[in-house]
């Protein structure tokens, strides 16, 4: 095939958000801070040590090496137990759709994280086996708007990095996706992704005929 399609995870195949939100509130509870919507915004697509380094920072709070561990995993396990419970009724709005059907043509497809949990995550939702690579939080040194995560990614699917799409729902996704020299396409909430080369509320706005066209900047 002569494109690859990659995919942000959280914010974008399914809302994990909300879960990452409660169980930073009640690590951030741990030292009196109230964590609140606005400030979770700028956690959405930034890896687990990044986050728990800005709750502190707009705490004002500092802990000692071991606590920090500690805060991190517990944080962790407490969005586990959240994880626990998705099914497939936790993927987005048409996102099934588009999935199965790229994969139906043959197109290949990657999955581009920040998250550790990505493949807890899919398999929880049954997306496991939609995905020739999945490339977390695991796999990669530099975090988005570092692009290393896309062409990680495009490289494991052998297509040339212009050559790929990107799906993202944060200001950081779509700038690692316009550094790696990708074709970006936002989704969801305008304000934040004025710099994408495409823009959706959501996929069920998104027809298979607008991603086959797709050409290369
Ligand atoms: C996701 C979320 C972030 C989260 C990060 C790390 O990234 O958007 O809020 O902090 O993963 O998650 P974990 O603690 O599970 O390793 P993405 O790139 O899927 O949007
Ligand atoms: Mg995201």
């Amino acid at each position: 095939k002569e494109k690859g399609f990659i995919f942000d995870l959280d914010g974008v195949i399914v809302d994990t958000a909300k879960f990452h939100f409660l169980a930073w509130k009640k690590a951030a509870a741990e030292f009196n801070f109230e964590l609140t919507p606005e400030l979770n915004e700028k956690l959405k697509g930034v890896s687990r040590i990044d986050s728990l380094n800005k709750i502190l920072k707009w705490a004002n709070a500092s802990v000692t090496n071991e606590k920090f561990a500690e805060l991190s995993s517990d944080k962790n396990e407490d969005y586990l137990s959240y994880v626990q419970k998705m099914t497939k009724k936790d993927i987005l709005p048409g996102v099934y759709n588009v999935l199965s059907n790229l994969k139906e043509d043959n197109y290949p497809m990657a999955l581009g994280s920040a998250s550790k949990n990505a493949s807890t995550i899919l398999e929880k939702v049954g997306l496991l086996d939609m995905f020739d690579s999945i490339v977390d939080g695991n796999s990669v040194r530099k975090a988005k708007p570092d692009p290393e995560v896309f062409l990680i990614a495009a490289k494991n699917l052998k297509i040339p990095p212009k050559k790929c799409i990107v799906f993202e729902d944060s200001e950081a996704g779509i700038t690692a996706a316009n550094n790696a020299g990708m074709i970006s396409v936002g989704i969801g909430n305008k304000k934040h992704l004025g710099h994408a080369d495409y823009m959706f509320d959501n996929f069920n706005e998104i027809t298979f005929d607008f991603l086959k066209q797709l050409q290369p900047k």
